[in-house]
C-alpha cells in the first residue's frame, strides 16, 4: 500500500531527568528531545522521536544537526511523494545522503507508525513482532562511589529488572563491578557499558572483567574500531557487545566476519530506523548472535517504538526499556510505560499504531520550538 506523507510537525521539548545520567563520554540532566508528528492526506497521524543528544559525544549527531538535516534534506525526500510503503523509506533517505542516521530514523520510524495507524494494526505487528511482553534491563549511570551504585542496583533488582547494566570508565570499573557482584550475588545478570572509554592497550586491565561473570561488556573501544575490538575479544572470555560501532547492516556483517563482537545492541535511531534494525536482527538471527534493544533515554514516544521492535523473536536478551518513572516525574504519553514485578513490559497489542497517546497539553507546555514542514513548501526535488 503506498504511503504519502503530507506534513511533518517538528518540535523540541525539554524534559528534565529525575536524576543526572552520567556515561564515560558525558552527562545528561535534561533531555532536549525532537518529536515529529507525521500526517498523511487521509488524515492519519503518527508520532516519532529523534534520539540525538545535545552534544556529539555518543555519535556525531546532535538534536541541532538532526533538526537541520530533517528540514533541509530529509523531509523534502518524503513530503508529498508516493512511496511503496514504510519498508521503502530507508532507501529513499539513504540515497546520496551520508550519515544523519538518527534524523533519518525519526522520519523512517514515523512512516512505519503512520502506516500502522492507517492499517489500524499495532506497530509491533507491522514490524513482525512475535512477543506480547518484553524482558527489561536497567542502565545505571556512573555514580560517585561503589556504595551509591550498589544502592541503585539493589533497588533495580527489587523492582524486578532482568538485567543490570553498569556504566564504567577507567577509575570507575573493577571496584564498582566487584561491589555490585558481591552485593547482589552470582545469579544476577550483570553487564558493563564503557561507551568507548578504553584503548586496546588496556586489554590486560579489561581481561580482569572476566572475574565478574558479566553477560557482556558493551563497546569498550572506539566507535569506529572493529579491528581492535576483534583483537580484544580474543583476549576476553566476556562476550563483547557492540553499540556505537554498529551504524548499519554492513558494520554488523563486518563485526561477524572479524569476530569483533558476539552480541549486538540494536538502537533503531543509531542504524537509521526499523528497516535497518530488522535487517540486522535477521542477519544476527541467522548467525546465532543474540540481539537486544538499547535505549537513548527516550520519552514515552521513543519507548513505544523500541518496545515494538523488541517484540521481534531474536531480541532474546533484556533491553534497556525502563518504564517512564525511571526517567521522568511524568512522561509525555498516556498511559505511562510500566514494568511488572517480573521485569516485563507489555507490548500494547490491543491498540493500533504506537499504542500510547501523546499528552498534547503536556507536550505543548514543554515545547521550546516548533516548525511545520509540509508538501508545498518542503518539496525541493
Ligand atoms: O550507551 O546505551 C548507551 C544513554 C545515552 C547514550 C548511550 C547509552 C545510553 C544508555 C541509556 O545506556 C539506556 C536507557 O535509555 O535506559
Ligand atoms: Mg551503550
Amino acid at each position: 500500500m503506498t504511503l504519502q506523507v503530507e506534513s511533518i510537525a517538528l518540535r523540541e521539548i525539554r524534559l528534565p531527568l529525575r536524576e543526572p545520567f552520567r556515561i564515560s563520554s558525558g552527562v545528561c540532566t535534561e533531555r532536549r528531545i525532537a518529536l515529529l508528528e507525521l500526517a498523511d492526506a487521509g488524515g492519519a497521524r503518527a508520532w516519532s522521536e529523534c534520539v540525538a543528544g545535545e552534544e556529539p559525544n555518543y555519535s556525531s549527531e546532535t538534536i541541532d544537526t538532526a533538526w537541520h538535516a530533517l528540514r533541509e534534506w530529509l523531509s523534502p525526500r518524503v513530503l508529498g511523494r508516493r512511496i511503496d510503503g514504510p519498508q521503502a523509506v530507508h532507501e529513499v533517505l539513504e540515497r546520496d545522503i551520508a550519515g544523519h542516521n538518527m534524523a533519518k530514523a525519526a522520519i523512517e520510524m514515523g512512516c512505519w507508525a503512520l502506516d500502522a495507524e492507517r492499517r489500524e494494526i499495532p506497530l509491533a505487528r507491522a514490524l513482525g513482532g512475535t512477543r506480547d511482553r518484553v524482558p527489561t534491563g536497567i542502565s545505571i549511570g556512573i555514580q560517585e562511589s561503589p556504595d551509591a551504585l550498589v544502592t541503585r542496583a539493589r533497588r533495580a533488582l527489587a523492582g524486578g529488572y532482568r538485567k543490570i547494566k553498569v556504566k564504567i570508565q577507567p577509575g570507575a570499573d573493577l571496584e564498582y563491578l566487584g561491589a555490585v557482584r558481591d552485593a547482589l550475588g552470582s545469579d544476577v545478570t550483570l553487564m558493563a557499558d564503557a561507551n568507548s572509554a578504553y584503548r586496546l592497550a588496556d586489554a590486560d586491565h579489561l581481561a580482569r572483567l572476566d572475574a565478574f561473570g558479566l553477560l557482556m561488556v558493551e563497546q569498550p573501544l572506539g566507535r569506529d574500531d572493529l579491528v581492535r575490538h576483534a583483537q580484544l575479544q580474543k583476549r576476553l572470555k566476556t562476550p563483547i557487545c557492540l553499540d556505537e560501532s554498529i551504524t548499519g547492516v554492513d558494520r554488523c556483517e563486518d563485526m561477524i566476519a572479524l569476530g569483533a563482537g558476539r552480541i549486538v545492541n540494536i538502537k533503531p535511531g543509531r542504524v537509521g530506523g526499523f528497516t535497518a534494525s530488522k535487517r540486522i536482527h535477521d542477519l544476527c538471527m541467522a548467525a546465532g548472535i543474540p540481539v537486544w534493544c538499547g535505549g537513548m533515554l527516550e520519552s514515552g514516544i521513543g519507548r513505544a517504538h523500541n518496545v515494538a521492535l523488541a517484540s521481534l523473536p531474536n531480541f532474546s536478551l533484556p533491553g534497556d526499556l525502563s518504564p517512564s518513572a525511571r526517567y521522568w516525574e511524568r512522561d509525555i504519553v498516556n498511559p505511562e510505560w510500566t514494568m511488572d514485578r517480573d521485569g516485563l513490559v507489555a507490548v500494547p497489542l490491543d491498540r493500533p499504531g504506537i499504542g500510547v497517546t501523546p499528552d498534547l497539553d503536556r507536550i505543548d507546555d514543554l515545547t521550546v520550538r516548533r516548525e511545520v514542514l509540509s508538501g508545498r513548501t518542503g518539496v525541493r526535488r
